[in-house]
């Protein structure tokens, strides 16, 4: 069974729709203050897979502010712990872009190399021709920062908007993030997964443990 590394029983719960029943390890891994997604959860994998020898999962997330520069972003849980969800809302001034996005990279890694497999792409963007940007946004790293033990990336994310608080669904900042008029926290599990950054990370992660037999 695959291990999800995480204190977030919120996570736990957008995973076991795509990936059936996981071991929810709180383990509390070093979060690395780098400017990346990635590099936090590649970091946070090896880290876990060294302490259990199990394969493992690790999902890093942020809230990316339009009018903020991108902020807070990877260090968003840090933000949610001083400063507060609904204060992001209300640090954003009336004439301010809301947009933003809602990002996550899950890094597996169970001590093993890899196949080359072919990039993950969002199901609904297949066959597309995308930009460069677009295809990095969806790109695969099956080694990050020259450490010793492999990890692969499944990277997610969903643009929306910043808006006043709404719903009592989801976690962190759900209740801020509206997509398609409806916020997160307005949405159940299965709804917000269908959408959001995490449910796009988890589709890729689960069909690549299917094709690759990784688990059997
Ligand atoms: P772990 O690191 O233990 O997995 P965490 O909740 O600290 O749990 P992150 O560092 O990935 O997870 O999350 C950064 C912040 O973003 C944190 O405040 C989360 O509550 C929030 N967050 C992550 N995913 C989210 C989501 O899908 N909806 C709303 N907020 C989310």
């Amino acid at each position: 069974m695959l291990t999800f590394v995480t204190t977030n029983p919120g996570k736990v719960a957008e995973a076991e729709e795509y990936l059936g029943a996981v071991e929810q390890f709180d383990f509390d891994y070093t979060e690395v203050q780098a400017d990346t997604l990635g590099e936090v959860a590649a970091h946070g994998a090896r880290q876990a897979h060294r302490a259990t020898g199990e394969p493992v999962i690790v999902d890093d997330a942020g809230l990316f502010v339009d009018a903020f520069d991108g902020f807070p972003g990877p260090y968003s849980s840090y933000v949610e712990d001083t400063v507060g969800v609904e204060r992001v809302w209300r640090m954003t001034e009336p004439e301010d872009d809301r947009g933003a996005a809602f990002k996550t990279v899950i890094a597996y890694c169970d001590g093993e190399g890899f196949e080359a497999t072919p990039e993950p792409v969002d199901r609904e963007r297949r066959g597309q021709d995308l930009s460069a940007d677009e295809r990095g946004a969806a790109t695969t790293d099956e080694q990050v920062d020259g450490e010793d033990l492999p990890v692969k990336l499944f990277e997610g994310s969903v643009p929306g908007e910043i808006v006043a608080p709404r719903g009592d669904q989801g976690f962190g900042f759900d209740p801020i993030f509206e997509h398609d008029g409806t916020t997160f926290a307005e949405m159940d599990t299965a709804e917000k997964n269908a959408v959001s950054h995490r449910g796009r990370a988890l589709a890729k992660l689960a069909e690549w443990l299917e094709t690759s037999e990784r688990l059997e």
